[in-house]
């Protein structure tokens, strides 16, 4: 299997405008398996949280801050995606946390502009050098909420950001001057695509208003050096070792053998 692996172009992609986008990072069969996994898990996780959108639509999302035995953990720890990070940040990197977005059908909410270290700077994180990798688990459009983000906006370091329902939002007198001046780009992705992100990059997802879910996943990494200075709800440096590109679709078939004999018994 050949494996996604950064080139010298993604690289400066991720310099100049704070993102790329990787075609197929995850193949068809890798797809499956998340999907399949991911509807047979979610519906009764008790990690599932609520969040609202200004409008009050409901968005939901299942995060976990430890890696397990499973496709999802895979997936944080596999090279083509971890060694990329690190590759990316240029230091040895952790899993900070992961987490499944879901956007039900017709009613799933928005996420308002915001940079990642938004949230994280509050965290105790110091440098805002951090990254995720988002995986497309279905089709993501503008009409069912995909992501959309502001090419090059990380260079503007991190804004102040307020609180608006239960989300945490960039200061939106800023965020419109932002928007006047800069490139938004909406991630218009096939089941399978990854997308990496640096933590200062300004982004949003409108509601879904198609009539099938938008499932995502969202792996994102620290560095060693920028170990929280204090304790808070995601995990310090922990060293993560990789898994090879191989065990993602093995430990998904797996789960997917060990879940379709729990529901026999
Ligand atoms: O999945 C989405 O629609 C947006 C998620 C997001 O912005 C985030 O988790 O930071």
């Amino acid at each position: 299997m050949g494996c996604y692996r950064l080139s010298s172009s993604d690289a400066d992609a991720f310099r100049e405008r704070g993102f790329f986008v990787v075609p197929g990072l995850f193949d068809q069969a890798e797809v499956d398996v998340l999907r399949g996994v991911a509807l047979a898990t979610l519906g009764l996780d008790p990690n599932r949280l609520i969040r609202h959108d200004a409008e009050g639509n409901e968005t939901l999302l299942s995060l976990r801050n430890e890696l397990r035995d499973d496709v999802f953990s895979a997936t944080v720890r596999c090279e083509r995606v971890a060694a990329t990070v690190s590759l990316l940040l240029g230091d040895e990197v952790y899993h900070y946390h992961h987490k499944v977005m879901i956007k039900e059908p017709l009613v799933g909410g928005a996420w308002e502009w915001h940079q990642d270290y938004g949230y994280w700077y509050q965290n105790g994180c110091l440098s805002p050098d951090m990254a995720s990798c988002m995986v497309a688990i279905t089709r993501a459009t503008p009409d069912n909420g995909c992501v959309e983000v502001v090419a090059g906006s990380h260079a503007l370091g991190r804004m102040d950001h307020v609180e608006v329902d239960d989300q945490v939002c960039a200061e939106p007198e800023r965020v419109q001057q932002v928007l006047r001046r800069m490139e938004v780009v909406p991630l218009d992705l096939s089941p399978g695509d990854g997308v990496f992100f640096h933590a200062n990059l300004l982004h949003r997802s409108a509601k879904n208003s198609s009539s099938e879910p938008r499932l995502s996943l969202i792996n994102c990494y620290n560095t060693r050096t920028n170990d929280p200075y204090k304790q808070h709800h995601h995990p310090g440096y922990t060293p993560m070792s990789f898994l090879s590109d191989e065990d993602v679709l093995s430990t998904g078939l797996r789960q997917l053998e060990q879940l379709k004999r729990e529901s026999e018994l």
